[in-house]
């Protein structure tokens, strides 16, 4: 039997079929989930309904959510209950930070900047988590996306990092207090992956090449592989794991 049968699963921040988040659905409906996607954009919206028409097998439903706003979380989450009423997981794939913080030096992040950056990438998983929790009634695995510069300082990724450092250290505070409702909550710190959020950034490409270069696997990975590990945080399989930060980056980090 699929891995995932039977079990709800809601994607959150799949912009186009290059998201990581998109990777995420694909793996988790190949496991025999039941899929509800979110997003915040219309145009995000139109994307998704186009790649879930291309999987005419796939059950899935489409919930509008923003994530800066509690009114928003409070009804999509609300739709989603009556919708399927219980959830097995929930994957947070979204983070957002101006450009112009995504470059130069870290010392120059406005208060604005810095806050947004903190906002839509880690308190929104708090937020979430919270939401979900009173759905979540079988318990079941939260998982989130992080990155190697939330552990180290990485060229041009600035706020970012600080955000993520954020993100991973409310893994694990989330872990600690909803692991009574068996609810496990672990992040993947993915590798380099040529999305939607890291067109246009400074530095991208370099980084891919230097992965590439000094990853023992020597490549790069994509988002079907964090898909899949994603789907084991997801699964039974990991039911022993929580509060984890596990890196599908190739083994870059334990060289680079
Ligand atoms: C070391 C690097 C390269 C430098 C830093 C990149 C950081 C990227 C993450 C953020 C989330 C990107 C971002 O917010 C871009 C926005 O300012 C502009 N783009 C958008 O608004 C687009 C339209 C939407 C879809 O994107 C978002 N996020 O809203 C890190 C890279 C090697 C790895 C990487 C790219 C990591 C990561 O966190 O995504």
């Amino acid at each position: 039997m699929a891995l995932l049968t039977g079990k709800t699963i809601v994607v959150m921040g799949v912009a186009n079929k290059r998201s990581i988040g998109w990777g995420v659905a694909a793996s988790a409906a190949k496991q025999g989930a039941n899929l509800v996607l979110t997003h915040r954009s219309e145009r995000a919206g139109e994307q998704i309904r186009k790649l879930l028409a291309e999987l005419p097998d796939v059950s899935a439903s489409i919930v509008r959510c923003d994530v800066t706003d509690d009114a928003s979380i409070e009804e999509a989450f609300a739709q989603i209950g009556e919708a399927t009423g219980r959830i097995d997981g929930i994957v947070h794939s979204i983070a957002h930070a101006n450009v112009e913080d995504l470059q130069g030096e870290f010392v120059g992040t406005s208060r604005e900047g810095f806050l947004l950056a903190h906002n839509i990438s880690a308190y929104s998983l708090v937020a979430v988590a919270r939401a979900a929790r009173p759905l979540m009634t079988s318990g079941g695995g939260i998982v989130t996306m992080s990155y190697l510069g939330g552990e180290r300082a990485v060229e041009n990724y600035n706020v970012m990092g600080v955000a993520k450092a954020a993100l991973e250290s409310a893994v694990r505070y989330l872990a600690k207090d909803l692991g009574k409702d068996n609810i496990r909550v672990n992040a993947i710190s993915a590798g380099p992956i040529r999305t939607l959020a890291a067109k246009g950034v400074r530095g991208f490409n370099d980084v891919l090449h230097t992965m590439q270069e000094k990853a023992p696997l020597g490549r790069n990975v994509d988002a079907e592989e964090v898909g899949d590990v994603t789907a084991f945080f997801l699964s039974d399989l990991s039911r022993g794991i929580t509060g984890e930060v596990i890196h599908v980056d190739g083994g870059y980090h334990i060289v680079g």
